[in-house]
Parts: C-alpha cells; structure tokens; sequence
C-alpha cells in the first residue's frame, strides 16, 4: 500500500459564489484545504474593502462546524478602485492579492478594466506595499482567436506591464499554455502562476469529440496537448514558480447544460485525488506537496500550514459523487475520465 503525507494544501484560485451554492460547495474545499484565494467575481463583484469583509462574513459564516478554513481575500479592479482603500484593506490583513480581470474576459467580468492606464493609480501603489495582482491573461479583442487569447495577452498586456511596474508582483492564474508556461520560466522575478487540476488533465478534445461536452469548457478554454504537457512538466518541476490554482468554478447544471453554457469546472471535491494520479504518472510524487503546500505560500509571504494530509492509494478505485446538490441546484464534479485510486484518508 503506498501512502503519501504532505502538509495541507491551499487553494491560490478559488471561486465559492454566494448564498444557497456558496453553502452547497464551501465544505469540498475546506475539507481538504487550509485557506483559498476567494475570487471576487460575484453579482455585483467584491470592488472595496467593505465589500470583502461582508462577504467573508458570509463565507465563514456558511462553514460547517469546527472547520478552521481561512479564506483569503481579494478585490476586483476596476478602473475607479481607489489606492487608498485597497492600501487599507492590505495593512489590515483583510485581502491577499487585487484581481484584474479584463472586461469580458470569463465569467461576471464585464466590469472589469478596459483601459489599463487608468488602473496604474492602483498598480503603482500596490508595487509599493508589495501587494500582488491577479491576472486573469486573456485578451478579449474579438479579432483574436479564442485559442491564442493567453499568448496574446501576455506579449501585449503582461510583459508591457511588468516592463512599466517591474516592482508589482504578478501572479498568471491558470496558465494553460506553453507560452505562458515559458513566459513565467524566462522571467527574472516577481512572476508566478497557478495551474489549475482540469488543465493537467483536459486538452480541448474533451470539450468536442464525440458530443458537445459542456462540463469541460472553462475559461480559458482547454489548449492543444502539447500546451497540457508543458503544463504537467511546469506543475511537476517543484519549480517555485508554480503552484495549484484549482479555479473551481460552481455552474447549477441547467446552467451549464444549455444552448449557451457557463464556463467552469467544478473540480474542488475530487482535486487532491486527481493530482496525485497526475503526480504518479509523472513519477514525480515527491513533488506534489510543493506543488500544492510549499509553493504557494512561499508566494504570498506565508508558513506553510502546520497540519498534513495523508493519502493512500486503494486498489479498487475510490469514488466520488457525480453531483453536488446545493439548495439551488445541482453542481456536476469534474470527470477525470480515468479511474481514481488515490484517496485523501485525513
Ligand atoms: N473560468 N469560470 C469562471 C471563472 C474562471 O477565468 C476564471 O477564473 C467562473 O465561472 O467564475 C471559468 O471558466
Ligand atoms: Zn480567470
Ligand atoms: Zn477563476
């Protein structure tokens, strides 16, 4: 029997949404993880510091009992946040990071920024107190294939940024391709990127081969398979660089199942699993923890989490349900589409 034990683990991306799905969904995650990265991508989004503390209120007020899960917040940039809130917000340990999400990039970011220049206020204050930003690193230029809206985004929007403001710490959520993956590599510093458990697992024939698969579009979408491969060896290395983003994303299915779906995956109740499948086919076991445990809180300026997860690996292979029911409906997990034998025993 082989067994794994590795500090908790975290969640650098993480989306809990509100009410009846908040409370459906926040035990798959602090179940297995110690603190999340919250997205603020609600309706309306999570802009000020009075925002966030409300709806961490919500968050830990929908915990179940006696779990000490730590949600880490943030705030949603628009092109009116002002410095000095966000300023205040860091000092009083309210938020971990800002999250910039081009307008119309995925899902509720329509009041996202258009013109960066007017957020540079911000950046340039953030840069100085040594906030990081979120990026959501897609462009959304309509001319631009969807498929090639990562690379894009990264040679016109990220590297003039990180040319302009080299001080601010950037974090690349999700990275889903090779460009991105050699971006992050050829960078001197303050660059990092979260990978989420879909992207090692999916490439874009599970969105479109033999059906329209509407439980396997996410934004950003799903690359070609050398663009997963690339992310499997950046996830694999143990390079500090990069570290688990699940970006679990509830959809209630007939919101997903319809003739114009929701992007996300709902992978927080079968992550810990599927990664350490990842990880074995890898043969890169030993490099899980850093993966999921070290890396990221090394990023953030944090310990790592005093308590360990134990896996094992069962020979029949463990299941998982198919669907959470939340009391506004039900959410279908993510299929690997490969038996799962690696089980989170404690
Ligand atoms: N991607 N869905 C969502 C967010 C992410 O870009 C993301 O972070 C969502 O539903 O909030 C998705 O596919
Ligand atoms: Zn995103
Ligand atoms: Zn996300």
């Amino acid at each position: 029997m082989k067994t794994l034990t590795i500090r908790r683990p975290d969640d650098w991306h993480l989306h809990l949404r509100d009410g009846a799905v908040l409370e459906g969904v926040i035990a798959d995650t602090s179940r297995h993880f110690a603190r999340a990265i919250i997205m603020p991508n609600l309706v309306p989004p999570v802009v000020t510091a009075q925002d966030a503390v409300a709806y961490r209120d919500r968050i830990l007020t929908a915990l179940p009992q006696g779990d000490r899960f730590q949600p880490l917040m943030t705030l949603y940039l628009t092109e009116g946040t002002d410095p000095d809130d966000v300023a205040a917000a860091k000092e009083s340990g309210l938020i971990t990071a800002v999250k910039l999400y081009p307008a119309g990039a995925t899902t509720n970011s329509h009041g996202g920024v258009r013109d960066i220049d007017k957020a540079m206020p911000v950046l340039e204050r953030m840069a100085e107190i040594g906030l990081p930003l979120c990026v959501h690193g897609e462009v959304t230029t309509p001319e631009v294939d969807i498929f090639d809206r990562e690379a894009v985004f990264i040679e016109t929007v990220l590297d003039p940024l990180r040319n302009r403001l080299p001080e601010l710490k950037v974090t690349m959520e999700h990275v889903t391709t090779k460009d991105g993956v050699d971006y992050i590599m050829g960078s001197s510093g303050n660059l990092a990127g979260t990978i989420t458990t879909h992207h090692l697992i999916i490439n874009r024939n599970a969105i479109l081969v033999g059906g329209i698969r509407p439980h396997y579009y996410c934004l950003p979408v799903a690359k070609r398979e050398n663009h997963r491969l690339a992310l499997r060896a950046a996830a694999a290395s143990g390079d500090k660089r990069f570290f688990l983003g699940t970006d679990s994303a509830p959809h209630v299915d007939p919101l997903k199942e319809c003739g114009c779906g929701c992007a996300g995956i709902y992978t927080s109740p079968n992550t810990m699993s599927c990664l350490a499948h990842v990880f074995e086919e890898e043969n890169a076991l030993d490099k899980l923890e850093a993966f999921t445990s070290l890396n990221g809180p090394a990023w953030y300026g944090m310990a790592p989490n005093e308590e360990t997860m134990t896996l094992v690996r069962q020979e029949q292979p463990v299941s998982y349900p198919s669907k959470r029911d939340t009391g506004a409906g039900a959410i279908t997990v993510f299929d690997p589409m490969f038996p799962l034998h690696w089980q989170v025993v404690e």
